[in-house]
């Protein structure tokens, strides 16, 4: 009897995909034994052992034993480190090549097994990852030649951590540090964290919120931030810390921070060389100043630039860099806060030091579900500027709403600014090559949380990956990431990844259709950032309420950004201006960002602006009930207990996607005075009951 239950368990622990229960913590690192059995044999022979061709460094052990986990659960059989047994050997080799640069990596087949090579131990590892991710998408292991290598230098995200363990905007638990534990204990998640991330190529983490606590720069903070990057260091990943810029006034007893003042200089050195006495490589120093209330220079009559280049003289001879975020509308603003960054930092273009980069987030006002590019993308040539864009779905439906947002960034990576001729890409600008920068970078604000998942929704970890997958390489398009996703996590059944991702690439259009149709934003529940309320009319600043960006009357709707209106897009170059600036040419996605658009006004569509917005409302709505089938469809190739809680998160999005579509067509109703198309069914609540909705999920 005993036996034959001892006989099951193993039988059970080889074959996966019995039904173990998958709670999501393994991420897309799951390395199961591959199903089938010739492809498995065919891998076995080329991975029998791992050998070390270069002196070992600890990112080379990570690799050796990262690659050795890996292909032990994906072929099933014992892979050796040490030394080859002259068949199937994997030798990892760190050699200088300059066409790799520092992180890039060559796999090719060689007589006896397989090389792993790349000018750097963490070039190696990033090697072993792409193995392990051929091997784990169930490719042939037959005549390999990969290589790749980042096209951005400094891949980062950013946490928006607090010290008491919250998370700003973060809806997947609490925070994942533990500040109260550290530096003793050392969760064994950082070092899961820490993997997930070289996986995908990301080679820095400013681990704490932009709105600062100055605690981080406290000695006794200090202490646990090292013992965080001493987890990390091994997979090449360095931390870096946002600062309070009162910190000077507010930890180390002075009384101003104005960056001009010597002793202020004095006190961010001396941090900054305790800093990296303690954290070697430390890598720098993330800014929001004078921004939502923020302090910064300009307290003191100093600008962004004076700021930044002051931290960045304290940096000194530290390879650290400083990101100063550009994210700033000013306090009293009259005008149109579209503009405001813009106004702010281009004129210091030119005028910030080598070691600074500029943090520009993807869209002109906040990370809403879709944005125009930032008009200061391209307008700053002498400036690197950091692509910043939110993987937490602050705009998009929190960890409820599915929305994968691989085809959200690409979107800005590859529009483009025609500053310098068509084809001057947001992404250009970003990795350097537009404006020839030797440095470049770009930040995902992180999704990641305390969840056993990770993130909340299952499918927001699709988010993280491909935020480092086009991180590493934005060439790829967001549809094959987002199948490589599917397929390291989810399932290799070809209909399952078929139905799977043809949800994924349509999801957010379709999250954009039930909520901001037609270039429709900001018109969310005010502060939570969730459900409709584009009716909010009163609020501590007027750009914090809906009717300042949607501008609905008895004539029309939308932000006339021309030179009618307040001529926000004189920002951009002649080329996206002359097609942006005319109704008739802007694409209707963009249309009411640019233009107030008369509600009986035919748009390309075909449609009248009443009944285009309408339409997709409706059908908006609507493909929730597809996005449920193709998951559907999918029940059979997944787990069981990730495909309850996806298909339960599915029917609640579908609930929330009429609430938006009710609320928003029946309160826009108000000023157009228009049926809603016989097409459509008519609301069934009117929008006095619908109204109470936010006040329930904001308790008001
Ligand atoms: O999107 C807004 C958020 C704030 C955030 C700010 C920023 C960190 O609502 O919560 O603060 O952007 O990016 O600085």
């Amino acid at each position: 009897m005993r036996l034959r239950f001892l006989l099951l368990l193993m039988f059970c622990i080889g074959s996966p995909c019995l039904g173990w229960a998958d709670d999501g913590y393994r991420l897309w690192l799951k390395y199961d034994q591959l199903p089938e059995a010739g492809l498995r044999k065919a891998w076995q022979a080329q991975a029998r052992s791992i050998v070390l061709e270069s002196p070992t460094t600890p990112i080379l052990q990570t690799a050796a034993s990262e690659l050795q986990l890996g292909l032990q659960g994906l072929l099933g059989q014992t892979v050796a480190v040490g030394k080859g047994s002259g068949k199937g050997e994997i030798h990892l080799r760190v050699a200088p090549d300059p066409a790799l640069g520092r992180e890039g990596y060559r796999i090719s087949t060689q007589k006896n097994g397989l090389e792993i090579t790349g000018s750097s131990d963490a070039a190696v590892l990033y090697g072993c990852f792409a193995l392990l991710r051929h091997v784990q998408t169930g490719q042939q292991p037959n005549q390999l030649k990969l290589s790749s290598q980042p096209r951005i230098q400094y891949r980062l995200l950013n946490h928006w951590d607090n010290p008491n363990g919250t998370v700003e905007r973060g809806y997947a638990g609490s925070s994942i540090w533990k500040w109260y534990e550290l530096p003793e204990r050392i969760d064994p998640r950082y070092q899961d964290y820490a993997r997930a991330n070289a996986s995908i190529g990301i080679n820095g983490v400013a681990i704490n919120n932009v709105n600062a606590s100055a605690r981080y720069l406290t000695p006794e903070y200090l202490q646990k931030v090292k013992a965080l990057a001493d987890v990390f260091r091994p997979y090449g990943i360095r931390v870096y810390l946002s600062v309070l810029w009162a910190a000077p006034k507010v930890i180390g007893g002075l009384p101003t921070s104005d960056p001009l003042d010597p002793k202020v200089k004095q006190w961010w050195t001396a941090r900054t060389n305790e800093i990296y006495k303690t954290i070697p490589d430390f890598g720098g120093f993330l800014v929001k100043a004078n921004s939502e209330g923020e302090p910064g220079p300009q307290d003191y009559g100093r600008n962004h630039a004076d700021g930044a280049n002051m931290l960045a003289e304290a940096l000194g001879q530290h390879d650290g860099i400083v990101m100063w975020r550009a994210f700033v509308y000013k306090a009293n603003s009259k005008g149109d806060r579209f503009k405001e960054a813009y106004q702010e930092f281009q004129p210091l273009d030119g005028k910030f030091a080598p070691k600074v980069l500029v943090q520009v987030k993807n869209g002109p006002i906040d990370f809403q579900s879709r944005e125009p590019f930032h008009p200061l993308f391209g307008a700053m040539p002498r400036t690197p500027l950091v692509l910043e864009v939110q993987l937490t779905q602050e705009y998009l439906g929190f960890a409820t709403h599915l929305v994968y947002l691989g085809p959200l960034i690409k979107e800005c990576l590859e529009a483009d600014t025609h500053t310098q001729g068509p084809g001057s890409t947001v992404a250009k600008v970003v990795d350097g090559s537009l404006e020839k920068h030797t440095i470049s970078g770009i930040a995902g604000v992180a999704n990641i949380g305390s969840d056993r998942n990770w993130t909340g929704h299952p499918v927001g970890q699709a988010n993280w990956y491909a935020f480092g997958r086009l991180a590493w390489d934005h060439t790829l398009s967001s549809a094959a990431i987002g199948e490589e996703w599917t397929r390291m996590t989810l399932t290799r059944q070809p209909a399952a990844v078929a139905s799977i991702t043809q949800m994924l690439n349509q999801s957010r259009n379709i999250y954009v259709r039930f909520t901001t149709p037609l270039g429709l934003h900001h018109i969310m529940g005010q502060s939570i950032h969730y459900g409709p309320e584009p009716w909010l009319s009163q609020s501590a600043r007027p750009d914090w309420t809906s009717v300042y960006y949607h501008k609905a009357d008895s004539v029309g709707l939308g932000f006339d950004r021309t030179e009618r209106g307040s001529n926000a897009l004189a920002l951009y170059a002649p080329g996206v201006r002359k097609l942006w600036g005319n109704p008739a040419t802007c694409p209707p996605d963009y249309l009411l960002w640019f233009h107030h658009v008369g509600w009986k006004q035919q748009l390309s569509t075909g449609r009248t602006l009443w009944n285009e917005l309408c339409t997709r409302y409706y059908t908006g709505a609507d493909s929730v009930l597809w996005m449920q089938r193709q998951w559907e469809q999918a029940k059979p190739a997944v787990d069981a207990e990730l495909y309850t809680d996806v298909a339960a998160r599915l029917r609640i999005q579908h609930r929330e996607a009429l609430w938006w579509r009710d609320a928003c067509v029946l309160y826009f109703q108000t000023f157009s005075r228009q049926p809603i198309p016989p097409a459509f069914p008519q609301p069934t609540r009117p929008l006095a009951e619908i109204k109470e909705l936010v006040d329930i999920y904001q308790l008001r």
